[in-house]
């Protein structure tokens, strides 16, 4: 049984399907269960509809292995991870989060790979495997998108080099990326456009920072994956090292999602908060409501990006 992380992006899902695929292809067999469902902009990775979602009819059965993909932290699993913890059972953890806290068993733990997506096809050829075009599709969205359309640092020589040999195993480059982009829901563009609209800069514009509460999402008729891309696009503006997105969660948490683009670890400052992540990117989630997360983060990123002291 194959897992990821809750709110999955495509290196959750295309992970999560490439983990699969590899099972199945070393003569076992495989499900994928999830604690949120898919984002319906996102079913072109899963075109088979594999993956399932967690409920009281639909749990990992006792002799079923399992593999947690993406995932840097049981707590990241949501729903699911509770489960695990009443019904313990050891674990596979493949990963590339810095901050992974090393929960699982068997840990496949490569920090420097771009993406999950990249450590499984590393894996298929350790393993031999050929890479037929939908495993060769679900490990390139996977790098894909957690390099950004290969632009953040994490895009090296092996990414493209693994990229182009997926797209020669028949992963179609074109249709993906505008899979990926394209179908923008209209609430989501509405909703950005109050971001930007509504955005705050501290740090002389080397922080910029935007609130979400619920009930703007429910205004525009959006969830919490529409808000994805959101805090990259408005990082990108001129000067900002730092972007920070408040979004409330619930009645009483806060998420926090941190972005830099030279010198600030993000991972460093979202584990101030009990979270984690990546050097350029990470996240948290504070018990809060909305402003006062603002009031106990802001300070904290403001001392970071203005002294250049990571702890
Ligand atoms: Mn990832």
């Amino acid at each position: 049984m194959v897992t990821t992380h809750v709110n999955p992006d495509c290196d959750a899902l295309g992970s999560a399907l490439g983990m699969a695929y590899l099972i199945e292809a070393r003569g076992k067999k495989a499900r994928i269960i999830n604690t949120d469902p898919t984002p319906s902009r996102f079913d072109f990775v899963d075109p088979d509809s594999r993956i399932e979602v967690y409920s009281d009819t639909v749990f990992p059965a006792e002799d079923e292995a399992v593999v947690v993909v993406d995932v840097g932290d049981l707590r990241r699993i949501g729903k699911l991870g509770e489960f695990f913890l009443e019904h313990p059972r050891p674990f596979a953890c493949v990963d590339h989060h810095k901050s992974n806290t090393g929960f699982a068993q068997v840990n496949i733990l490569q920090p420097e790979a771009c993406a999950t997506g990249l450590i499984l096809a590393r894996l298929a050829k350790e393993w031999n495997i050929s890479i037929d075009p939908k495993l060769a599709s679900a490990l390139y969205i996977a790098m894909y998108t957690d390099t950004g359309g290969f632009r953040f640092p994490n895009t090296d020589a092996e990414t493209l080099r693994v990229a182009s040999e997926l797209i020669e195993a028949g992963a179609d480059p074109s249709y993906l990326a505008t899979e990926f982009s394209d179908n923008m829901p209209l609430g989501r563009v509405r909703l950005f456009g109050e971001i930007l609209e509504n955005f705050k800069l501290e740090a002389e514009g080397k922080i910029i920072y935007v609130t979400l509460t619920l009930d703007q999402l429910e205004k525009h008729g959006c969830d919490r994956s529409d808000v994805e891309g959101f805090v990259e696009y408005i990082r990108g503006i001129e000067g900002v090292e730092l972007a920070i997105l408040f979004r409330q969660a619930d009645q009483q948490n806060t998420k926090l999602s941190f972005r830099s683009g030279d010198y600030v670890d993000c991972s460093l400052l979202a584990g101030k908060f009990h979270g984690g992540g990546h050097y350029h990117a990470a996240g948290a989630t504070v018990f809060a409501s909305v402003e006062e997360t603002v009031r106990q983060v802001l300070p904290e990123a403001i001392r970071v990006v203005e002294t250049g002291a990571q702890t």
